[in-house]
């Protein structure tokens, strides 16, 4: 279908083939949108064009873009309104934490991980809102990837369950500040899904053994459905929704 044809929309954190920014795109590909995107490493960089080759998707543009820095934010979306100009969609699918505070107990968090954790995985949003904001004249739509950590204390979890509350939390503070100009902003909170971030946490294989087990659908997510469920975010399918987390994880977070 066309739902996002004639849309520009900036996807954040491709890493690699597994990345769910990676699912996320195909949909959006396959809706008719017009791709921008930014990140961070060199490497990601270079997986990225073979990635868009070998799928025969053309980028409108590729930046980089790193959320630590507010200078490099400022510069890709100058960079994104110089060659773009309107933009009507953010994806944001981006998180880190250090590998070493992802397993043991949260009590033992160093300040500084607690810190790099929400500068990256929560405080990003902000900024981006507020850079990408700048060039949605038309309306949009923002999008952030969430995890169930937030709701519930996931073993190992730790310092990213306490990032990712702190992300939905702003998924709603930014869904009021920037309702009143047509954008909106939710997020999506998948179920485990094998990737490169996914393998920094302990004991990750037997949270998808849970899932298999107990979810009502008994069986895990993938990048695309997850993908679909950010196209239908993105798309004006979801207009009358803003502040929202829809949980993509076959049901797993109703069973007590
Ligand atoms: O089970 C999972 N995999 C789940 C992931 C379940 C539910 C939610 N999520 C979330 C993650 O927490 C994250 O927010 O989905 C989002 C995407 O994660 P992913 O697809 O699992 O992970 P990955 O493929 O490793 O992509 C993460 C990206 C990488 O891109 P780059 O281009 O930098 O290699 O986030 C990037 C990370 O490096 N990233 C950054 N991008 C810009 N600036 C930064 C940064 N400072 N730090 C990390």
């Amino acid at each position: 279908s066309g739902l996002l044809q004639g849309k520009n929309i900036v996807i954040m954190g491709v890493a690699n083939e597994r990345s769910i920014a990676w699912g996320i795109t195909k949909s959006l590909h396959n809706a008719g949108a017009n791709l921008i995107f930014t990140n961070r490493q060199e490497r990601s960089y270079n997986k990225l064009l073979k990635l868009l080759e070998k799928n025969e998707i053309e980028a409108k543009l590729v930046v980089n873009c790193d959320v630590a820095s507010d200078e490099s934010i400022a510069l890709a979306f100058d960079k994104i309104k110089e060659d773009v100009g309107v933009i009507h969609g953010v994806v944001h699918a981006i998180a880190f934490a250090n590998r070493d505070e992802l397993k043991g107990e949260y009590a033992d968090t160093s300040r500084e991980g607690f810190l790099l954790s929400q500068e990256i995985s929560a405080y990003s949003l902000v900024a981006v809102t507020k850079a990408a904001k700048e060039l949605m004249t038309e309306g949009g739509s923002i999008v952030t990837q969430t995890y169930l950590g937030a709701e519930r204390v996931i073993p190992n979890y730790n310092v990213m369950g306490v990032a990712k509350a702190s992300l939905e939390a702003s998924v709603r503070y930014l869904a009021e500040d920037v309702g009143k100009y047509g954008i909106r902003v939710n997020a999506i909170s998948a179920g485990p899904i094998r990737t490169l971030a996914a393998k920094g946490v302990s004991g990750f294989n037997e949270k998808m053994g849970v899932v298999e087990e107990k979810a009502p659908l008994r069986r895990n997510v993938d990048q695309d459905q997850v993908g679909d469920a950010t196209m239908f975010f993105i798309s004006d399918l979801s207009r009358g929704v803003t502040g929202e987390v829809l949980h993509v994880d076959s049901g797993f977070n109703i069973i007590g």
